[in-house]
């Protein structure tokens, strides 16, 4: 099916209804902020009206859970998917209204951490994309991701009240109100457990459309918002007691009031294990809905139905289905386990220890007193058999319970019960069977998949870089959106010089585009003639931002001791958040920010070195930071990214990745050939090994003096007015003390080569711009629809 055409009549007719709700008798009179919103509710109506294309019956329905879903803002991604962009510049441009102007004023929503979050919403884009019926789970969080200020190089957060004003894209359905309990306990009704909540919530469904490209097709995201399930304790409110009738209301909503900020970490709040729960009530009820509305029985529910996990966040919905298969449906324990475990699959996202959820048994158990039952049976189900392998091993059995030591974990939970375990780039996938499941793997090896991650190119080439894509499209004179693969057609004008004159000439238009916006922003002058070198990702040691900033301080020191060396000009710019509660995270950030206020203030240094942290990065910075990047640093430790998503989107935009061989990092590399990426670095071979022989960074620093020179500035309060503590917290992470766990010194002098590689390619531009032009032909592979169609065919729709 395509795309109804756009109906300029239809559209004049449902903006003046909305222009008409904010009580104007003109368009004429909306300010541009009103115009967003007119204009996102006006098309909102239309997608609504609609007639969605009958949905392919032999696949089964994909039923994504997810705590995150990072969306990014929606306007103009869903008119460039609706293919009506143009149709509406034009409407817009007859009243005299700028519909770029009208698109930079929409709010971002936040509702994930990073990678994880974002990944949830490439992959709801490419099902609509490719056809795969799917419906995205999540919470409508009222306050998204903290927004993130300096004040004086330190991170301050503040809350993001992302709907203050109505978000006009929410579609609220109280048809689809859904009825959800908490605590209480468990009773035996005619000899069948019953669980008696103590009181109940009542979930709210509120959908998002996800647009197909050009093929009519939209899929709800529905996001969940907990209310109180009566307005007022009744009883309470008759004698009188008004305020603590309010209350009940008050705290009910607090559930899905705020977003927890934890990226690769889990601190274990009750109100979050509140959320995880509600989150999965409300899909599972959802779910089963729609399975019976459709006429089908429940005996057939694995047939028509999968649900995905995002990690673990939403193992709770694993006991919520066996609950309502053994107490709602009365169907037996085996009959209830067999459809669950031909139902859900589970995707890792990572092997951090810290991030591996555990639960303490009597919290859940204080909250979900039935489903802890269940878990328990399932746990001594799984005892037997674990048992009957390995007989007399309790060390096998401590690693495989799905409770120990009064712990409930989720992952053991997850591969247990599911029928698919996937990991999201080989590397990964390898290291999750080999150093995390490998037991289950033997147990059952046919469970375990890679998916290498993808990222969908209508917003992170078509949307970001629309003059790039405009070339592409010149050039291969085909569609290529929907077979990124097309790409390779590229490879034939590496060498044609027009061609690269052209390729190049938008990189800087993008670059120039930047440095304004910069200016704009932080007030940095930055010259868009310099390198480019962009690090765009969530703050944590592992990532390592603090190595780049040691090959900052080298660099600067070089330029002050040796004025004529000759040194590529270079912009070293970062977008990061920290978790709050994330001090070391914080000092970095710090640490950076200091560092950067001496050296662009420099006279020595003018133009030659610059470093801006960009405050409050989200997806519309990354948008405007990809097209222009140079260079694209993923630099983490080798084994501990599971894949990274943001060196995806670089090197499709043409910024040359200089990486370590981790995560998808190692599959950009043989994508694009080794000559057109920089790859350093101790490889997680290499990292066990020097771990295992007792690292000592202490060492590692004695024996390099200019380790030792950048070290030395930090300490003795060269960025930091005198105080030689102000970063402390890094420097003690990095020394004896702290261990230096991520191997930052151990990769400084393999870095620093690299970036001396990269300083070489840079100085012949004709041979850069070659390689950037090889990486956008070669990352085809990379699209969310290649990633989608591997899970339709190693999981969703495989043969069972
Ligand atoms: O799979 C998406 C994304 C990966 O690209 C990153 O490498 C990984 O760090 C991230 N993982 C998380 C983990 N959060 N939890 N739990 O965000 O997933």
């Amino acid at each position: 099916m395509t795309q109804p055409d756009f109906n300029p009549i239809q559209f004049n007719a449902a903006l003046t209804r909305q222009w008409q709700r904010f009580g104007l008798r003109d368009a004429q009179e909306m300010t541009t902020i009103q115009w967003w919103q007119a204009l996102s509710g006006a098309l909102a109506d239309m997608l609504a009206a609609q007639p969605a294309p009958p949905a392919p019956t032999e696949l089964r329905h994909v039923n994504y859970l997810s705590m995150e879903f990072l969306i990014g803002r929606l306007t103009g991604n869903n008119l460039l998917n609706l293919g009506w962009y143009d149709a509406v510049n034009e409407a817009l441009a007859a009243w005299d209204i700028s519909l770029t102007e009208v698109l930079e004023t929409e709010t971002d929503p936040a509702l994930g951490n990073g990678g994880l979050g974002r990944l949830a919403a490439c992959f709801l884009d490419s099902m609509a994309n490719v056809g795969q019926p799917a419906t995205g789970y999540g919470l409508n969080y009222q306050y998204g991701l903290f927004r993130q200020r300096f004040e004086q190089g330190a991170q301050i957060e503040g809350p993001d009240d992302w709907q203050r004003d109505r978000y006009p894209w929410f579609n609220h359905n109280a048809a689809l109100n859904v009825r959800v309990g908490l605590g209480g306990k468990v009773v035996t009704v005619a000899g069948q457990p019953q669980w008696q909540p103590a009181f109940e919530l009542l979930g709210e469904a509120w959908d998002l459309p996800v647009v197909g490209y050009q093929n009519g097709i939209s899929q709800p995201l529905r996001l969940w918002q907990a209310k109180h399930a009566q307005p007022f304790n009744l009883s309470r409110f008759n004698d009188g007691d008004f305020l603590r009738a309010e209350q009940q209301g008050i705290d009910a909503e607090k559930l899905t009031k705020v977003l927890y900020p934890n990226d690769n970490h889990q601190n274990g709040k009750k109100l979050r294990l509140m959320q995880q729960y509600f989150q999965c009530a409300c899909a599972l009820a959802d779910i089963l809905r729609r399975h019976h509305r459709a006429g089908r029985s429940i005996e057939t529910l694995a047939d028509h139905e999968v649900i995905q996990l995002n990690d673990t966040h939403p193992t709770l919905a694993i006991p919520e289905l066996m609950r309502l298969l053994l107490d709602e449906h009365q169907l037996s324990w085996d009959r209830a386990w067999q459809i669950t475990q031909h139902t859900f699959a589970y995707t890792n996202h990572t092997l951090m220890p810290e991030a591996l959820e555990c639960w303490d048994v009597r919290l859940v158990r204080s909250l979900l007193p039935r489903h802890m039952m269940i878990i328990n049976t399932l746990n001594a189900q799984l005892k037997t058999a674990v048992t009957a392998r390995w007989p007399d091993d309790e060390a096998k059995w401590a690693r495989l319970a799905l409770v120990h030591n009064n712990q409930l974990r989720m992952a053991n939970l997850c591969v247990t019960s599911g029928f698919a375990v996937n990991g999201v780039a080989a590397l990964h996938s390898k290291l999750v069977v080999q150093d995390l499941f490998p037991e289950y793997h033997q147990m059952w090896p046919e469970k375990f998949h890679n998916v290498t991650n993808g990222i969908t190119p209508r917003r992170w080439i078509n949307q970001c870089n629309p003059a790039l894509s405009a070339l592409i499209t010149r050039t291969l004179q085909k569609p290529w959106l929907n077979d990124l693969d097309a790409l390779q057609g590229l490879e034939a004008f590496a060498d044609d010089a027009a061609f690269c004159a052209e390729y190049r000439a938008i990189k800087q238009q993008n670059k120039v585009a930047l440095a304004h916006w910069v200016k704009q922003r932080t007030g940095i002058e930055i010259d868009p003639t310099a390198l480019f070198d962009v690090q765009i990702k969530r703050l944590h040691e592992y990532k390592r931002q603090h190595l780049s900033l040691l090959h900052i301080i080298a660099l600067w020191q070089t330029l002050v001791t040796d004025p004529q060396a000759n040194r590529t000009p270079r912009v070293v710019l970062f977008g990061a958040k920290a978790a709050p509660g994330y001090a070391l995270a914080k000092n970095i950030i710090y640490a950076i920010n200091k560092v950067a206020e001496v050296i662009n203030q420099d006279p020595r240094i003018g133009d030659r070195l610059k470093v801006v942290f960009i405050p409050d990065y989200n997806v519309s910075v990354a948008e405007r930071l990809i097209p222009a990047a140079d260079l694209s640093e993923q630099i983490s430790t080798a084994g501990k990214e599971a894949s990274g998503t943001g060196n995806m989107k670089l090197a499709l935009n043409g910024a040359l990745t200089i990486g370590t061989l981790d995560g998808a990092n190692v599959e950009i590399a043989e994508q694009v050939g080794s000559e057109n990426i920089f790859i350093f670095g101790h490889t997680v071979e290499q990292v066990v090994a020097l771990k295992a022989d007792g690292y000592a960074p202490a060492q590692w620093r004695k024996k390099d003096p200019q380790l030792n020179q950048v070290l030395l500035a930090l300490e003795d309060g060269t960025f930091s007015q005198g105080d030689c503590h102000a970063f402390d917290a890094m420097l003690q992470s990095l020394g004896p003390e702290g261990g230096d766990p991520y191997l930052v010194l151990a990769d400084f002098q393999p870095y620093l080569d690299a970036q001396a590689q990269v300083e070489a390619l840079w100085s012949d531009q004709e041979a850069w711009t070659r390689a950037t032009i090889l990486n956008t032909a070669r990352c085809g592979m990379f699209s969310s629809d290649r990633a989608i169609r591997d899970y339709q065919q190693r999981i969703w729709q495989a043969k069972r």
